[in-house]
């Protein structure tokens, strides 16, 4: 008996032992894994990261919140950092899929803009567990000239009639129309249209008018996808796309490049659209949360953050960033709009679970047009 005692010390001296070891060197490998939306970073920010640092990142992209949420309920995904939009953002948080994060190890932390905190504040309450990232509106894109051909001079390019009236969208997708794969985003916009509330909780409105809007829609569009159109609009392979503001505006940069005549452009339609803000968060199980941490600090920099605005076209919510994003940025309306298209914006709410199911079968059926 003391003898077995006496062994159950030793053990556990032992254990303390190699667990000072490990917390006096650096207590992770110098790794971070990076699960990110696509088209979302600049060019040299994970690099200048590893420089500074001398973690190494490994990157994976998404371009569906369903597809990392599946991911993030099923645990173990082997990310250390994760970026959902605030809604998502809000039900998982609820599902306890993140860890809460030390702000003593985010010193760039105050540089974010305090109204934006509060706005977040109502999906993450206290900010426990997400910074933002960059944020964006859903709206359309569309070539100038192609648009003009199909729907004439007096095209309805400032209206989501251009896209969700059957008999325009019709003549439209001669030249090609996508939709983003985007379920909630969709039937936001669709309900929006219909002058219902885009955060309906009532499932009928899903079921009836938002569907039925859908499928006499459903004809003339070509693809539903979330991240092709970029280069599909800058080729002119589509000609318009309900998508992501910076993406279209990565995809008019892109034909502006190019030189090949196509002619991009992004309008947020007078009746409102959805504006978001996608979050860096640490899933609960993260192998590596100190380094999760040091990427996210860093992506609070003000030159780093401006660097990434600058190159994808996204607005970012840090404040102390702004004196270095680009005029030409900061200058856009599609990426900071007007006051004007601003007051019309409106934000996702989290919906209930049975809201959430129904959406996803009503989305099956829009997709297969039945
Ligand atoms: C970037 C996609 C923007 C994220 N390609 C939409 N929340």
């Amino acid at each position: 008996m003391a003898n077995k005692l006496q062994h159950g010390y030793r053990l556990g001296l032992l254990a303390a032992g190699v667990g000072m070891a490990l917390s006096a060197q650096a207590q992770e490998p110098a790794q971070v894994n990076f699960y990110n939306w696509s088209d979302y970073i600049a060019e040299d920010t994970l690099a200048s990261f590893t420089t500074d640092t001398g973690i190494q990142v490994t990157y994976d992209v998404f371009d569906s919140n369903e597809v990392l949420e599946a991911k993030l309920l099923a645990g173990n995904t082997g990310f250390d950092v994760v970026v959902p939009t605030g809604d998502f953002m809000g039900r998982q948080i609820q599902a306890g899929a993140f860890m809460e994060l030390d702000k003593s190890k985010l010193a760039n932390y105050g540089n974010l803009d305090p109204n934006i905190m509060a706005l977040l504040a109502d999906k993450d309450p206290g900010n426990k567990f997400g910074v933002p990232y960059l944020w964006g509106t859903t709206g359309i894109g569309y070539n100038v000239d192609k648009v003009k051909e199909a729907l004439g001079e007096a095209a309805p390019v400032d209206s989501w009639d251009l896209v969700m009236k059957p008999e325009n969208l019709e003549k439209l997708s001669q030249c090609g129309v996508a939709f983003l794969d985007a379920p909630t985003e969709i039937f936001a916009a669709a309900l929006n249209y219909q002058g219902l509330d885009p955060n309906s909780t009532n499932t009928e409105d899903y079921d009836g008018p938002a569907t039925e809007l859908m499928l006499s829609l459903r004809p003339h569009i070509t693809y539903f996808h979330s991240s092709k159109y970029i280069n599909d609009l800058a080729n002119g392979d589509i000609c318009v796309a309900v998508g992501w503001s910076g993406d279209i505006l990565q995809a008019r940069d892109r034909a502006d490049e190019a030189e090949q005549g196509v002619n991009v452009a992004y309008s947020i339609p007078k009746e409102g659209a959805l504006m978001w803000f996608d979050m860096l968060t640490i899933p609960r199980d993260a192998r590596h949360p100190d380094n999760a941490h040091k990427l996210i600090d860093y992506l609070m920099k003000p030159e780093v953050i401006a660097g990434v605005s600058n190159y994808v076209a996204y607005a970012n919510a840090n404040s102390a960033a702004r004196e270095f994003v680009d005029e030409e940025i900061l200058n856009d309306t599609g990426i900071y709009p007007t006051e004007e298209a601003a007051a019309k914006l409106y934000t996702a709410k989290i919906l209930p679970q049975s809201v959430n199911r129904v959406i996803t079968r009503a989305w099956t059926r829009v997709k297969t047009g039945r």
